[in-house]
């Protein structure tokens, strides 16, 4: 039987980023110089088959400190944890490695700032998410007050209108944020505006794929997780851009392939959690199906790269 022809539009960048990078090398360089087990509070980044091989390698996964005892050393997730965690591991004289990326280690310091300012921040994210706890966390209670739409900036309740600041989350869409903005300054003029947005490169540049793609393209698959902000608003993005079908995948078994009867051009991005290797098995799945031809559609070429923790450096340099 022949295969019908279809078009695979591979979007680039796509896949890791620079702190996902990071935070996955720190738990194996933690597990080569303390040995397994090493701790991580919450999953590294969203992503199963990253936090399924760590495992494997002797990483153990918990929600809450309290859940690894105090002589082994924990890992905080690439996606920052409130000030009162590293208070905590401190008091309990744990051994802590802090993977949180250093693009949301910026936006704290940020928070600080202003807070020692006397500003009071407005937040831009999404409630319960593990990066928006992390950053609301910096501050006191009640110093940094959640938006998460343009609807909710009109039931804001803020201390003062003429001392006020915003941050976001680094991987919110970027024009949904862009209303929430226009919102904020039209309801606070004197809002003290960034002289850069906290949505990351690798947001950004995601996003710019998805959006480059989507003329071309009938369906779109995005490879990430279900709890992966940034998975999820790429989702978002093909939606907004007119693809019909556009669906969020974990892997090759998940894709809904009736949907993909009859569609002979499909878009294919990953989050910044996902590892490539999820990339090839949904090619080699449409393989499996279609006469399929690759054609990789770059934006921007990516070169940032963060380096590991110095406690970590060091044992890979000593001999
Ligand atoms: C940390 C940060 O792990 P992810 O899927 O996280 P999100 O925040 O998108 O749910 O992706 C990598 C990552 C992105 N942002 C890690 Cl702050
Ligand atoms: Fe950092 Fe952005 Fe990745 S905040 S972890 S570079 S998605």
């Amino acid at each position: 039987m022949t295969k019908p022809p279809l078009t695979l539009y591979l979007a680039a960048p796509r896949g890791f980023c620079a702190g996902v990078d990071r935070a996955i090398k720190i738990v194996e360089m933690a597990l080569e110089k303390w040995g397994a087990p090493v701790y991580v509070r919450h999953e590294i980044v969203h992503n199963k088959f990253v936090v399924d091989r760590l495992r494997d390698m002797g990483a153990v996964f918990v929600e809450e400190l309290d859940e690894a005892p105090t002589d082994r050393p924990v890992i905080f997730s690439a996606h920052g944890v409130p000030k009162s965690v590293p208070a905590e591991a401190e008091r309990r004289n744990m051994v802590y490695v802090d993977a949180t990326c250093p693009l949301v280690s910026k936006v704290h310091l940020e928070a600080e700032r202003h807070h020692e300012n006397g500003l009071q921040m407005i937040m831009i994210g999404h409630a319960g998410h593990p990066e928006t706890i992390g950053t609301m966390g910096q501050l006191p209670e009640g110093e940094v007050l959640l938006v998460e739409t343009v609807e909710d900036v009109a039931g804001l309740e803020v201390r003062d209108p003429g001392r006020l600041a915003y941050i976001t989350q680094t991987t919110l869409s970027i024009d949904d944020t862009a209303a929430i903005v226009a919102a904020l300054r039209e309801r606070f003029p004197a809002i003290n505006i960034p002289r850069k947005e906290d949505i990351c490169y690798a947001t950004t540049n995601r996003q710019g794929a998805v959006k480059a793609l989507s003329d071309r393209i009938e369906a779109l698959l995005v490879i990430g997780a279900p709890n992966s902000s940034n998975s999820r608003r790429l989702v978002e993005v093909g939606r907004a851009a007119g693809c019909r079908v556009a669906q969020l995948v974990q892997r090759a078994t998940e894709i809904d392939w009736d949907s993909l009867q009859g569609v002979t051009a499909v878009g294919v991005a990953a989050g910044a959690s996902a590892p490539e290797v999820l990339v090839d098995e949904v090619i080699a799945a449409f393989r499996e199906r279609f006469d399929t031809t690759v054609e990789l559609v770059e934006t921007v070429k990516e070169r940032v790269e963060f380096k590991v923790p110095r406690i970590l450096r060091e044992a890979a340099e000593t001999p």
